[in-house]
């Protein structure tokens, strides 16, 4: 099976000797180096690679011609993640092909590998901005407004890491029918229940929103406490009254990313911006979830005397995938039903359901449960058995 050797070719791109994450910064060198190593697959593979000038690529075995079949996911990560969250799906379509074809199998529909750009939002902060601007749901106009944390735009970005960027409307899609995401799981559902492979049934809502909490900058030692406008406090009681509300109701509100100004040990700030991630079940309840955590923001922000602007970076809706298909991924297996669970993480494949494309995604299990750290894991044994659930439902859908 390729699976393992070419796990093993890319497993130590872009991890950290220290802490054993991985930072593939979307077209950052580590990025860039998986993508390099993702053409020279497609390559070996006599794949036609086309790339959509907006860092997406896909690589076809037959022509696709409007109909044809894709799978695939993302190469890079979140700040010190894990290995498999996005680059699994790419090597397991890639061992998928090679398996159909030992197989003798002949595809009647073009079978396609893809790689999408930026899934994870964690340089210009727009989740899966590769596969919007490949759905149109972000413009060109939009995404050259994008900057990262150090200002560079994302043009330059993608023109410093040697692509010829467009950001013209992506014909990537024009070639698919119907798009199938393999993922790590991100999360325990599948190891509860005992089951190697899952078929995802929904997305949550998912939004990202900027809290701008404006003080006054003071002396730590002078200023009294009573005579303090401290927005490190407006942030810190937002952070607390986030988490409550959102536990309260089995929903997430995570402040995993704030800026300090001027973030000296002896000021009080004058400055203080915290990213929040919320997810809830319906997009009603996201906005529910987020109006009342506004609301107590603002209500603390005038108790401290400070300022409070809150702007939504992102907001992906609900998506719900084709249940017919879904249910026929997770039917045709020889160890009988596969579960059919939601998910409360994104992904490319919600952003291509969202526009249209019947779309539907396989889990491979995932036993620590966790993800976006160094700690995601999946065993040798559920890899290869997610290899084969895909080589079959590529067989089922492009036979
Ligand atoms: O953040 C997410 O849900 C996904 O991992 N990009
Ligand atoms: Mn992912
Ligand atoms: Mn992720
Ligand atoms: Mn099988």
């Amino acid at each position: 099976m390729t699976f393992e050797r070419m796990w093993q070719d890319l497993h130590p791109v872009g991890r950290s000797a220290t802490s054993g994450g991985y930072f593939r910064q979307p077209f950052g060198s580590a990025e860039r180096e998986c993508h390099a190593w993702f053409l020279e697959e497609c390559a070996r593979r006599d794949l036609t690679v086309r790339h959509d000038g907006n860092g997406n690529t896909v690589a076809w075995w037959g022509d696709p011609d409007g109909d044809g079949v894709l799978t695939g996911s993302h190469l890079d990560s979140v700040l010190d993640g894990g290995a498999y969250d996005g680059p699994l799906g790419v090597v397991s379509a890639l061992a998928a092909v090679d398996l159909l074809r030992e197989r003798g199998f002949l595809p009647r529909r073009a079978i396609g590998v893809g790689a999408f750009a930026e899934e994870e939002g964690s340089r210009f902060g727009l989740a899966c901005l590769g596969s919007r601007l490949a759905t149109g749901a972000t413009t060109p106009a939009a995404a050259r407004e994008l900057r990262d944390r150090d200002g560079v735009p994302l043009l330059d970005a993608m023109a410093a890491a040697g692509l010829e960027p467009e950001l013209g409307r992506s014909t990537l899609l024009d070639d698919v029918a119907v798009f199938v995401e393999l993922h790590v799981e991100q999360g325990r559902d599948l190891v509860d229940r005992g089951h190697a492979i899952g078929v995802a049934s929904e997305i949550w809502p998912h939004g990202r929103y900027r809290f701008d909490f404006a003080g006054e900058a003071n002396h730590a030692g002078t200023t009294r406490m009573e005579d303090r406008h401290d927005p490190m406090l407006t942030y810190a009681m937002t952070a607390l009254a986030a988490a409550k509300q959102a536990r309260l109701a089995g929903q997430r509100a995570t402040f995993g990313r704030i800026d300090v100004a001027p973030n000296g040990t002896n000021a009080v700030p004058s400055r203080v911006t915290g990213w929040l991630d919320a997810r809830c079940a319906t997009d009603a309840d996201l906005a529910a979830l987020l109006g009342e955590i506004e609301r107590q923001a603002q209500g603390r922000a005038e108790r401290d005397g400070t300022h409070l602007v809150v702007t939504a970076e992102s907001v992906s809706g609900a998506v719900v995938f084709d249940p017919d298909l879904a249910a026929r991924i997770a039917r045709d297996h020889e160890t009988g039903d596969w579960p059919v669970i939601p998910t409360m993480a994104g992904h490319d494949a919600g952003i291509l359901s969202a526009a249209g494309v019947p779309t539907a995604m396989i889990f491979v299990r995932n036993p620590t449960g966790v993800s976006h750290s160094p700690d995601e894991f999946a065993p040798m044994a559920d890899c290869l058995a997610g290899v084969d659930a895909l080589a079959d439902t590529l067989e089922r859908l492009a036979g």
